[in-house]
């Protein structure tokens, strides 16, 4: 750990074993006023977290990251998922050649269609805006072996299975310390045309037939994902009527 501290250039890296979620001890570090750029490492989480109600499978063996931000202006989702999102998928395809990751809108990555990990930036706000926030980012290194919950190992997939050799989870901390760094430290309101062409680039969605749910409602409306707005909103055409966005939801890819 002393290496990375090093290779990162600050003290506040903090690893453990177990935890429940590295995201809820880094906000716990963050109340304490511990600084921007502070890291939280776990060797497996036993309550790893997604959206919502969701869980986040944590054995040994994956990346599970948090980093304390404390941006200046509002973070805005979905913008702060899909760049977080971004910074990490092009550091993997730099550093891990032939995986070909992707983003699946909002905040999962993804590599032959499968789930590789996922971001979930956690916003803590007080009377003057956003107070901190916090960006936790899951990758499965190691295949995710016997004990996944049932129907998760076909769904899943592992650097590890993708490259087709080991990989040392001090370089895959690098890789999302390096992208979620990138794009985080000073968070634009909205993408810029060389931030876009890239999303374009990683777009999993793009040209797919999906179902768009907006929250609360259970049915979801058909179209094609035509690609991601500037403030990061998802945009699809619907069978029926005009160009919709959407920035808060879920999105299935239907069957092709
Ligand atoms: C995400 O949520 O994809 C965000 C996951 C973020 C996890 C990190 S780990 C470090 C930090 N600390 C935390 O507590 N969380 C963050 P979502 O889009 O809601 O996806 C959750 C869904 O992904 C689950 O319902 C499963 O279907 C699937 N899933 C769970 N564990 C998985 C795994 N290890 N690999 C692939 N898919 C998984």
């Amino acid at each position: 750990m002393e290496e990375l501290r090093k290779r990162w250039g600050r003290c506040s890296v903090h690893t453990y074993g177990k935890v429940e979620s590295t995201n809820v001890v880094a906000r716990m570090l963050a109340e304490s006023e511990e600084p921007a750029g502070t890291i939280v490492l776990a060797r497996e989480q036993t309550a790893g977290r997604g959206r919502g109600e969701r869980r986040w499978y944590s054995p040994p063996g994956g990346l599970y990251l948090s980093m304390v931000f404390r941006p200046s202006g509002d973070s805005l989702l979905p913008l702060t998922s899909v760049l977080a999102s971004l910074g990490v998928v092009r550091e993997l395809d730099r550093r891990f050649p032939g995986i070909e990751p992707r983003i699946m809108w909002p905040n999962d990555i993804l590599s032959d269609g499968r789930k590789l990990g996922g971001v979930l930036p956690d916003a803590t706000s007080g009377e003057k805006g956003v107070r901190f926030l916090v960006v936790g980012v899951g990758i499965n290194v190691k295949p995710l072996g016997e004990g996944a919950p049932r129907g998760l190992a076909r769904r899943a997939t592992s650097l590890e299975d993708r490259a087709c050799h080991s990989v040392d989870l001090s370089q895959v901390a690098d890789a999302v310390v390096t992208g979620l760094e990138r794009y985080l430290q000073a968070p634009p309101i909205s993408a810029d045309a060389t931030t876009l062409d890239l999303l374009d680039r990683y777009d999993w969605l793009k040209g797919r037939r999906v179902r768009v749910s907006y929250p609360g409602q259970r049915d979801g409306i058909r179209g094609l994902s035509v690609g991601i707005a500037p403030d990061g909103a998802l945009l699809f055409r619907p069978d029926r009527g005009a160009l919709r966005r959407c920035t808060a939801g879920s999105v299935k890819v239907e069957s092709e």
